[in-house]
């Protein structure tokens, strides 16, 4: 059995943001066109007015204060709340593959490596954008990679599944080296006129090179374990999919997009991250004490606070447990990867530190590293 690390990681980022300031003026402005075309309706009872957003509700109860996305007019146009993206002929490379070969080739830069070196693509992502051929075979054609490519979705613990299928990959011999790349384009996914959710996600692209120890650069992040959960829950769905054009529904069906019950998510998974941690850590003879810092899912502050005061007996500083989502909201499976990417430079040798993601399904995924 091979030795594996993570060498190295890239971060693709959208070259548009939205404020919340932009966001709620946007929304509010929706609501105010659809109360005045039901204006009837809602005079005589039969209808709800739909109520305002506000920028001091979403930085208190998520924390987020931006969003980085790939198509912004559509998204504000208060007539129609989604983006606008033009359809791609099929000899053209996909928006997805597009945004995965830059953070592929931002990950592969950092280490001096190219796709000679690579065996294996894995897309993970919480949506694909197509149903075939699978966008990893895309990307893997787009890099030059040779061996295979496969997606796979674990909503927001895609990223930390396919951390343990690329180590097992790599421990037992059948690749040298696998990119995971993680293409989170939430905006088309989001219900961008609900205003329980409208302010959650982001789009971004994070990748990571899963290798074998031996031969890899210096500073390299050695897996020590990973440990995957899932646990089948409603609090978190999205109905869209093939079947969705013979059920005849409309496409704007408040469930052809994402919805979720999110104070049940919030109650449910937090002890279950924490739990999952700590028995983790535990089956490498280790305690949260031992570790340097926590990479966590980027959903909620409040959230990643209680799980860091459940497994730390203690309030986690931003050293602790890094905080990235007031800047790119929750952006799925590439949120944890985000943090890590971002804030793993000041690690010593022999330092320990924990990634760790949750979210629907609900599906728990964690990777045990220590700093080389
Ligand atoms: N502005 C003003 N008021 C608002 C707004 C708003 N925008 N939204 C809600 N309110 C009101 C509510 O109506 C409610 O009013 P009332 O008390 O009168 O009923 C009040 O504010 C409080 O609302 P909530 O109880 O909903 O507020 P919370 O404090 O629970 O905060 C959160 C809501 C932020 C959603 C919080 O519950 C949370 O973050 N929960 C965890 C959610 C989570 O982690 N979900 C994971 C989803 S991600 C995932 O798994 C991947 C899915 C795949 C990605 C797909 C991409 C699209």
């Amino acid at each position: 059995m091979q030795r594996v690390c993570i060498s190295s990681t890239g971060l693709f980022v959208p070259p548009f943001t939205i404020s919340n300031a932009e966001l709620v003026d946007t929304f509010n402005r929706f609501a105010d066109l659809d109360n005045a075309a039901h204006a009837t309706e809602i005079a005589q009872g039969s209808r709800t007015p739909v109520p305002h957003s506000s920028v001091e509700f979403i930085e208190k109860a998520s924390g987020i204060h931006q969003r980085y996305v790939l198509e912004k007019t559509g998204v504000l146009d208060p007539t129609r709340m989604r983006p606008r993206f033009a359809p791609r002929p099929d000899n053209a490379l996909s928006l997805m593959a597009e945004i995965a070969v830059a953070a592929a080739t931002d990950a592969l830069q950092q280490v001096g490596k190219s796709a000679a070196d690579v065996d294996g693509v894995i897309c993970a992502a919480a949506n694909m954008q197509r149903a075939y051929p699978a966008m990893a075979v895309e990307i893997q054609h787009a890099l030059g990679v040779g061996g295979f490519g496969f997606d796979m979705n674990v909503a927001c613990s895609s990223a930390t599944f396919a951390i343990e299928m690329a180590a097992n990959a790599v421990k037992t011999g059948s690749a040298r080296a696998v990119l995971i790349v993680n293409p989170e384009i939430t905006s088309p996914h989001l219900a961008w006129k609900d205003r329980d959710c409208h302010f959650i996600f982001g789009d971004v692209c994070t990748a990571i090179l899963v290798e074998r120890l031996e031969g890899a650069a210096p500073g390299s992040f050695e897996i020590l374990g990973t440990k995957l959960q899932t646990q089948f829950s409603n609090n978190i769905r999205n109905n869209a999919g093939f079947m969705s054009r013979s059920e005849d529904r409309n496409p704007d069906d408040r469930d052809q997009l994402f919805y979720q019950e999110g104070r049940k998510v919030f109650k449910e998974v937090c002890p279950m991250a924490a739990e999952h941690m700590s028995s983790h850590l535990a089956a490498l003879d280790l305690v949260p004490s031992d570790v340097r810092r926590f990479w966590l899912h980027q959903a909620n502050l409040a959230m990643n606070q209680l799980i860091g005061r459940k497994l730390l007996g203690h309030d986690a500083s931003a050293d602790d447990a890094p905080v990235i989502l007031n800047e790119f909201a929750n952006t799925a499976s590439a949120g944890s990867i985000i943090a890590f990417h971002r804030h793993h430079a000041d690690f010593k040798t022999g330092d320990t530190g924990v990634i760790c993601s949750f979210g629907a399904g609900y599906s728990i995924g964690s990777a045990v590293l220590r700093r080389l």
